[in-house]
């Protein structure tokens, strides 16, 4: 496996000589960020990204994301013209390096969350989402102002948006991924890329917005849409955690064995009984997913694959990004480090 870390760039409150600082860190996972979706990346600055990366002493090989255009998810008039930049992106990033590119397929947000700073009882904070704070909000019909929501749109922006999506439906959704698909992953092939996308966060729809990278059936579709080892996952333990009716260890055996799971995101996830859901500390027993068998799956089916310790909490008065702070991360990665050694030498 491949340690890695996400770093925000040089907007990042955290040095990549802290980063470099945490054992066996390999690869730090980025992006450009000062470049709008359906824009082409300039040569210098993934040129510049990876010289600040090797003068810290690890690789950039790996990108967070490229985001995919709304246009593209939602098949308009220039989607053809987008993907083209898309795969011309693609063909940059492998020029100066990138084996593994990231996105996602999720209409209009990333991830929803209600609250990025709940306070636990030992004085950390995670991000959060309870169900009763967005039973009752419509976005078609109210301001809704969450966390982490992209603040670029405008509330009639959002609403079109919604009922765009809500008119598209699922199955319209996949057959414009299935058209992207067809288009990047022959770019990718040719470029020694792996494409990973990120499942859905969480892995169900929310306010009628259709997420299909959902649950096995779905990944499984997702596979045979274009059956190629550049058509990978990006297997989020968290994303997938938080329905109750994913067996994430499960997924992970399967896929790996596969060899379709390019990167792994390893982050716990704690379920309440109304499907609401706390992030917390990476360990087994700070929530429902069992590490222990994750990444036992991982080593016993021979996973070469990048893995990064994803969201953690905000400990030791660290501020920052939420779920991005240093040292949760980087306890994370150390624990992670730890299961792989044991599960390596216990292979016998
Ligand atoms: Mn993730």
């Amino acid at each position: 496996m491949k340690m890695s870390f996400r770093w925000y760039g040089e907007s990042d409150p955290i040095s990549l000589q802290y980063i470099r600082q945490i054992p066996n860190m390999r690869s730090v996972v980025s992006a450009i960020y000062d470049v709008a979706p359906g824009q082409v990346w300039p040569e210098e600055s993934i040129a510049k990204m990876k010289s600040q990366v090797e003068e810290n002493g690890m690789l950039f090989d790996i990108v967070e994301s490229i985001p995919v255009h709304e246009n593209i998810k939602l098949g308009r008039d220039n989607a053809d013209e987008l993907i083209e930049v898309y795969c011309e992106n693609i063909r940059r990033c492998a020029k100066y390096g990138i084996k593994c590119i990231t996105y996602n397929f999720m209409p209009v947000f990333d991830w929803t969350r209600t609250q990025l700073d709940k306070q636990a009882e030992d004085g950390s904070t995670s991000l959060v989402m309870y169900w009763d704070q967005m039973k009752d909000l419509d976005p078609l019909k109210d301001d809704i102002h969450l966390p982490g929501w992209d603040a670029s749109y405008t509330q009639d922006q959002v609403r079109e948006l919604i009922s765009a999506y809500g008119q598209l439906g699922e199955e319209g959704l996949w057959k414009n991924l299935e058209k992207f698909l067809k288009k990047i992953i022959p770019v990718a092939e040719e470029c020694g890329v792996k494409m990973a996308i990120h499942p859905d966060d969480p892995p169900y729809p929310i306010f009628g917005i259709p997420r299909i990278i959902t649950n096995e059936a779905n990944l499984d579709r997702f596979l045979k849409l274009v059956d190629s080892g550049s058509n990978c996952l990006c297997l989020c333990t968290g994303s997938l955690g938080c329905a109750a009716f994913n067996d994430v260890p499960k997924m992970v055996r399967k896929y790996s064995a596969m060899g379709r799971i390019a990167f792994m995101h390893i982050r716990q996830v704690k379920l309440m009984e109304d499907g609401s859901f706390e992030e917390n500390g990476h360990l087994s027993g700070c929530g429902n997913l069992d590490m222990y068998e994750i990444v036992k799956a991982l080593v016993e089916t021979g996973f070469d694959g990048y893995v990064r310790p994803d969201h953690g909490r905000m400990i030791w008065g660290e501020t920052g990004k939420a779920g991005y702070g240093l040292y949760d991360r980087a306890l994370g990665a150390a624990y992670i480090n730890g299961l792989f050694e044991a599960c390596e030498k216990g292979k016998a």
